[in-house]
């Protein structure tokens, strides 16, 4: 610490030349220097220092200035002012990063060289005149631009929260950036929210220049890089298109027992077919529907693997209900029981799941899917049978309009406890 104080010291203070030369060269480094202000690229420098010798005969004082190529060359910006001893390079200096290289000179050949830094900054932040509450119209937005919209939202840049014409600084336009709160710029300079995102919606709004400022604080603390400000602002909804004029389906598909069902095809059928897949969650969003038209929605039949979940458990648990020993009250287990798809259970579906258990089945027999889906709103009639009238694995919608919402219950095949690992 102290030999860095030291240093600073010598670097910073006055330098001073002392014999062998006789000629001495006084000068204060003005080093790193703002331009005074955002609509200045450019700044008056009067850059002064003191040469002196006992012997001036043939007394020279000249000077060359060295920017970024680094080579010697007269000062396009700025000329040498003053009388002996007190001299100056006085100019005019855009931002950049320059050296004076200061000769003197007298006729007994003395000479003496110094170097003068300078540095030109630009230390301000993009101006301008910011609009903190913005009232954007709804409209259809069609991200994967088909030509379908496929909900109504709010399309929203950066820019709009300001609202002069964006200062054209030393280094052009500024960009922007629109982030949540809290979060660290991105690249990101426009967003799209949907209808039913919760509304004022807060996000911050950045705007930067292309300065490269060494004392710039940067958002993730470090020092040194482009001049910004950071504005949290406000987004309402204002009119333009109703949120319901395209139909939306939304959904989600698990088991009984609330196990989801991820990377499950969905589909609707109507004027034009629309598929989607389900999420993580089992979630799942279908849009670019033509309102008022009927849409079948189905959920992919599923062939693979029909062992999953199935064991001597569910054999049993089978055969109680078959005795009338303990009956299974749940239609969605009484649905897995029926894996010859006869429309009811019978010995023979034991059987069946046993043959399965022991690997001499590699399918179940009438066209029995692994896993079956039933649209968690089917109502079952009364009594334990779902079989009569045939239980719906599909979903009508007539008319499609405004918000819906179709979850589908997965039922695995043979696996009445509901142990089948999720695919
Ligand atoms: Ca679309
Ligand atoms: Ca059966
Ligand atoms: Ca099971």
């Amino acid at each position: 610490m102290l030999w860095g104080v030291c240093c600073l010291l010598l670097l910073f203070s006055t330098p001073s030349f002392t014999p062998p030369n006789a000629i001495t060269i006084d000068f204060q480094p003005i080093g790193r220097i703002c331009t005074p202000n955002n609509e200045s690229c450019d700044l008056s420098v009067q850059y002064s220092f003191v040469a002196e010798s006992a012997d001036t005969v043939g007394w020279s004082v000249s000077y060359r200035f060295v920017g970024a190529e680094g080579i010697p060359m007269i000062d396009p910006f700025g000329a040498l002012e003053g009388e002996y001893p007190n001299y100056a390079v006085t100019g005019t200096y855009p931002i950049g990063d320059y050296t004076f290289l200061v000769e003197v000179s007298n006729a007994a050949g003395e000479e003496m060289q110094v170097e003068l830094p300078l540095e030109v900054i630009d230390c301000f932040a993009p101006n301008m005149t910011w609009i903190d509450t913005l009232y954007v119209p709804r409209e259809p937005i069609d991200p994967n631009a088909n030509g379908r919209p496929d909900y109504v939202g709010l399309r929203i840049e950066a820019e709009n929260f300001s609202s002069t014409i964006p200062f054209e600084g030393c280094f052009g336009s500024p960009h922007f950036s629109i982030t949540e709160l809290g979060a660290l710029p991105t690249e990101v300079d426009s967003l799209t929210m949907v209808c039913w995102d919760s509304f004022p919606a807060h996000f911050q709004v950045w705007t930067w220049d292309e300065a490269y400022n060494p004392g710039a604080l940067q958002p993730d603390s470090s020092f040194g890089g482009p001049n910004y400000i950071k504005r949290e602002v406000v987004v309402i909804p204002a009119g333009g298109t109703a949120c319901d004029s395209l139909p939306i389906v939304r959904g989600r598909v698990a088991t009984e027992n609330g196990k989801v069902f991820s990377g499950l095809g969905i589909n609707a059928e109507g004027d034009i077919q629309v598929r989607t897949t389900t999420d993580e969650e089992g979630a799942y969003l279908l849009t670019e529907f033509t309102p008022e038209v009927t849409y079948r929605f189905t959920v992919d039949t599923l062939m693979d693997n029909p062992a999953n979940g199935v064991s001597i458990l569910d054999v049993s648990l089978l055969a109680r209900h078959i005795l009338n020993i303990d009956l299974i009250s749940s239609p969605y287990k009484i649905i897995a029981g029926d894996v010859n798809n006869s429309g009811n259970l019978t010995t023979l579906d034991i059987v069946l799941i046993r043959l399965m258990i022991i690997g001499e089945l590699t399918e179940f027999p009438g066209g029995t899917p692994s896993w079956r889906f039933v649209p968690s709103d089917y109502t079952f009639p009364p009594g334990t049978t779902p079989f009569n009238p045939p239980f719906r694995e599909y979903r009508l919608l007539n008319n499609l309009s405004g918000f819906n919402e179709i979850d589908f219950v997965a039922i695995k095949m043979g696996d009445i406890n509901c142990s089948a690992i999720m695919p």
